[in-house]
């Protein structure tokens, strides 16, 4: 049965695309996205409880309602391949397969998670994963991907790296000379833009005149392309492509990731700046109830699996904060000059 979305929506959304799993993306896989997603938003909606109780540290930006873009774009890649993030970064963590738990001890600022408790949510490494780093600095994402893109290239191993970033990040001079330089260069990376509209409270249509930011792409020589990105299959295929371009020699690609932000900058933003009644209806169109339709539409699970899948999803977060705030420890003081520099070899 196709989905029902009324035109209001669909007149100021123009890229949305109906759920359709691709041929070869299998019931099993599906559902591994679908408890992703889950995970991410079980992930980020406590965390917001806890920061909202002054449980954890520093700042958090929660990744609710764009989980269809972490999911769909590492569910494309290799486990080996690289991502990096930004200050949004839980969702890329999650969706690259990290630990919940060690994420979780992170944001408690104990020692026992990804950065020894020293970093918080905008500094989340997971470098056994692929995922080279969270950076509350905008942009700052785009030279790493590109250096990551390099070391692949150099060292031959077929690995791509993958850049996500926001829109508001695309108006850094260093988006622009990473990506050229990666052009130039053929270098195996991905650019994806989450393009949710808004950069803390400026809309992207005030700082670009041009608003369809898979359209620079032809400025770099690249292809562009512009997907549903509250759709995990659209997001999907687009990285599937793009990658196979990159691991095949024929250089970067430009992904627009398009959604809207549905909840605020970050956990605690009270958006003054928005009228909050025309993001409501937007809410129809985020991952979660879609793929939960169109998995017991299309027969690949019946309503006890994905029931099931929501269940774990709550219960793996809980026991997250069980374990990060019980079982883990704060760290030593004799710890507080440790991991400030890289010891070690870089190229392996
Ligand atoms: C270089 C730099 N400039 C400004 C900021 C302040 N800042 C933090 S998040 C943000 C908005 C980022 O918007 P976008 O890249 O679209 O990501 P989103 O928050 O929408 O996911 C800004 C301007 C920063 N962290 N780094």
């Amino acid at each position: 049965m196709p989905e029902r979305i009324p035109k209001e929506i669909l007149d100021k959304f123009p890229c949305y695309t109906p759920l359709k799993a691709p041929a070869d993306l299998s019931a099993e896989r599906q559902l591994e996205m679908y408890r992703k997603i889950h995970l991410i938003r079980e992930f980020d909606t406590k965390v917001r409880d806890l920061w909202m109780a002054n449980a954890i540290y520093g700042l958090a930006h929660a990744y609710v309602g764009a989980e269809a873009i972490a999911v769909g774009a590492c569910e494309a890649l290799r486990p080996d391949d690289c991502i990096t993030s930004t200050h949004r970064g839980h969702g890329h963590t999650i969706a690259k397969g990290a630990d919940v738990n060690k994420m979780m001890a992170e944001l408690f600022g104990k020692y026992q998670g990804y950065n020894r408790g020293k970093g918080g949510s905008m500094h989340i490494a997971d470098v056994e994963h692929g995922m080279l780093g969270a950076t509350g600095i905008v942009g700052s994402g785009m030279p790493l991907a590109v250096g990551a893109a390099m070391a692949a290239d150099v060292l031959e191993n077929g690995r791509v790296a993958l850049c996500f970033h926001g829109d508001g990040g695309t108006n850094q001079g260093v988006w622009h000379e990473s990506i050229n330089m990666a052009a130039a260069w053929n270098l195996p990376v991905v650019f994806l833009i989450e393009n949710n509209q808004l950069a803390i409270a400026t809309e992207i249509g005030r700082v670009s005149r041009e608003t369809d930011l898979h359209k620079r792409a032809v400025g770099y020589g690249i292809p562009g392309i512009q997907v549903d990105g509250f759709n995990p299959f659209t997001v999907y295929e687009a990285v599937k492509e793009a990658a196979k371009r990159a691991r095949g020699g024929q250089g970067p690609t430009l992904i627009e990731a398009r959604i809207l932000r549905l909840l605020g900058h970050f956990v605690a933003d009270d958006q003054w700046y928005r009228d909050l009644a025309a993001v409501e209806p937007f809410w129809q169109l985020e991952p979660i109830p879609r793929m939960r339709r169109y998995l017991l539409e299309s027969g690949m699970a019946d309503a006890e699996q994905v029931d099931a899948i929501e269940a774990q999803a709550k219960a793996e977060i809980a026991e997250a904060v069980r374990y990060a705030s019980e079982d883990c420890t704060e760290p030593p003081i004799e710890t507080l000059y440790e991991d400030l520099y890289a010891a070690g070899e870089i190229l392996k």
